[in-house]
């Protein structure tokens, strides 16, 4: 693979950078920082250089941009793809508030700006039991929350999509026929779950930005958890003190919890969570049948944040 680093040239614009605004010295001392700096910064940390990214077989481009999952516009598979086809994300804002001393809202190129994007090669564990190996380019979401500074009210994160039916055509009533969710869709995580490294905001797939079927221009990704927690094109983030309701708990409670952990020995009520069809050619029906690791295989990162709870109460 190419290492791209574009960034570590010294940035002529940036005002600290300029020779000839300011004292020659100062600038050149800031150039040479800059230029010191931008060799131990990478703009991309790749994943070979990463200690979370799998090197199982990656999912096809096609299946991952293809088998989506996005009610907003459709409830098929291959639906997203189509109908989202038309939809500008750009520009976004995604606003910081709630339990902070500094609420924030900022343009989808400053959150770009003040985060370090990574290359992450992780498994995707859907709640129907298929799964994926998918490279996500992001960040981690820690850094942008550290930026709004939590307070110690700050208990849980809640997320928001969204909520523009003229935009997402599955948001207008009774676009899904008999189905319907409460929009806009919400997710949520427990204060350490969404301070640990492993949990990213996804802003692009195989090299390339995010499509917008899944969830352009930015969506949260948690390895460890059932595809549902990584809710897609989010607009807000709360911090909150009490633990919210997200959308699938809302609408089914006794099949969709708050924690969703991946969990071979907790089943669905409707059917068995103990292995998934993993998806790795074109066919969405999956190349090849394999058992559920505990926490998707994440269990050596996360599993202590779990000690003494109870996973089939809180699934
Ligand atoms: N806003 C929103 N986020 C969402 C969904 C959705 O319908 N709406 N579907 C979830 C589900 S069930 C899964 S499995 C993943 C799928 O992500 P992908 O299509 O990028 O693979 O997105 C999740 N995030
Ligand atoms: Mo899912």
């Amino acid at each position: 693979m190419l290492i791209k680093n574009s960034k570590s040239r010294p940035n002529y614009d940036h005002p600290e950078n300029d020779v000839i605004s300011e004292g020659l010295y100062q600038n050149r001392r800031q150039f040479l920082k800059g230029l010191a700096l931008s060799a131990v910064a990478p703009s991309l940390v790749r994943a070979e250089t990463d200690p979370f990214s799998t090197v199982e077989k990656l999912t096809s481009e096609y299946s991952v941009t293809h088998y989506n999952n996005f009610y907003e516009f459709s409830l098929s598979k291959e639906g997203p793809a189509k109908l989202a086809k038309d939809f500008q994300p750009l520009p976004w804002q995604v606003a910081i508030e709630g339990e902070v001393e500094k609420p924030i809202t900022l343009g989808f190129e400053d959150v770009l700006k003040k985060t370090q994007q990574r290359e992450r090669i992780y498994r995707l564990r859907c709640v129907e039991a298929w799964s994926m190996v998918i490279p996500w380019r992001g960040f981690e979401l820690r850094e942008l929350l550290s930026l709004a500074r939590p307070t110690s009210k700050a208990k849980f994160v809640q997320f928001e999509t969204l909520y523009d039916p003229e935009r997402m055509p599955g948001q207008r009533r009774g676009a899904l026929g008999f189905f319907s969710l409460d929009w806009p869709y919400v997710e949520g995580l427990r204060i350490d779950e969404a301070m640990h490294p492993l949990t990213i905001l996804a802003t692009g797939v195989f090299d390339k930005s995010l499509p917008n079927q899944n969830g352009a221009p930015l969506r949260l990704v948690v390895p460890w958890k059932y595809g549902f927690k990584s809710i897609k094109s989010i607009v807000k983030i709360k911090l909150v003190e009490k633990m919210p309701v997200n959308t699938w708990q809302q609408s089914a409670p006794s099949e969709y919890g708050f924690y969703a952990n991946v969990n071979p020995k907790v089943n669905h009520p409707r059917w068995s969570q103990a292995q998934e069809r993993r998806i790795i050619d074109e066919s969405f029906f999956g190349t090849k049948r394999i058992e559920t690791e505990m926490f998707n295989g994440y269990g050596e990162h996360v599993a202590e944040l779990y000690r003494g709870l109870d996973l089939s109460r809180w699934y």
